[in-house]
């Protein structure tokens, strides 16, 4: 797939004006795990079987603490509640991760969007690595349902063995999802987990752009399409005329 660099250049410019978003802010309380008394402030732990959520203040990505988990091969989170959140936003999520023995995937994170009466509107799921691995970040991307008025963050380790940290948790909106042009997916409209793509838009601007932007003179732009995201980085490039 491949496509002249200049239409692209052309197409941001015009893009890139009205959909800015302004100073962002870290929504997660207690991002770096440095605050709390005898458990890390604002963060839960819980486990299915006997997995560990240890306070580690030996090992971290910044500051002092972390928050690890080792795991029992079940199901094991921390996680954090009712992070207010509004519609019409595109948001970041991310966080850096370290990790030891995990096989045969990587540690997970879910974030689940709510209404106000609390019940579940829909949930993401971003993948880590698997293995061992110094700390690397993990990040992610999604837009909220319409109705949805909060947010909960799992940091998991799902029938994982091995032993992971957790560490500078974001969350922020950075653009402004603007769905003026939309089509409609009839497999997205029958899939309640895929709702959100019944409204496709060709006027979204994620940070992406501005990488893109200082990169000049390029012949080739390609789309690599991974396990995880396929529908997603497919829908991203047919908002450019590919042919
Ligand atoms: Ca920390």
């Amino acid at each position: 797939m491949n496509w002249s660099w200049g239409f692209l250049i052309i197409g941001l410019s015009l893009m890139g004006s009205i959909l800015t978003v302004g100073a962002t802010r870290n929504l997660v309380r207690n991002p770096s795990a440095e605050e709390g008394k005898d458990t890390p402030a604002d963060w839960i732990f819980w486990t299915r079987t006997n997995g560990k959520g240890v306070w580690d203040d030996k090992v971290a990505h910044s500051g002092r603490r972390s928050l690890r988990i080792d795991g029992s091969n079940s199901n094991d989170n921390w996680s954090q509640r009712n992070i207010p959140v509004q519609p019409g936003y595109l948001y970041r999520f991310r966080v850096w991760i370290r990790q030891e023995r995990c096989y045969p995937w990587g540690p997970d994170v879910v974030i689940t969007a709510q209404n106000a009466q609390g019940q579940a509107l829909q949930s993401w799921q971003f993948r880590g690595r698997r293995g061992t691995r110094d700390w690397y970040p993990l990040e992610g991307y999604f837009v909220l349902p319409s109705n949805a008025v909060k947010l909960q963050i799992e940091l998991r380790l799902l029938l994982l063995p091995g032993r992971v940290w957790f560490d500078d948790v974001s969350l922020e909106p950075v653009g402004i999802w603007q769905a003026s042009a939309e089509t409609k997916d009839p497999v997205a409209d029958w899939q309640v987990k895929s709702r959100y793509l019944r409204s496709l838009s060709t006027e979204v601007v994620t940070p992406h752009w501005r990488w893109a932007n200082r990169v000049h003179n390029a012949p080739i732009v390609f789309f690599a399409i991974d396990r995880i995201a396929q529908r997603e980085i497919l829908e991203l490039a047919q908002r450019f005329n590919i042919p």
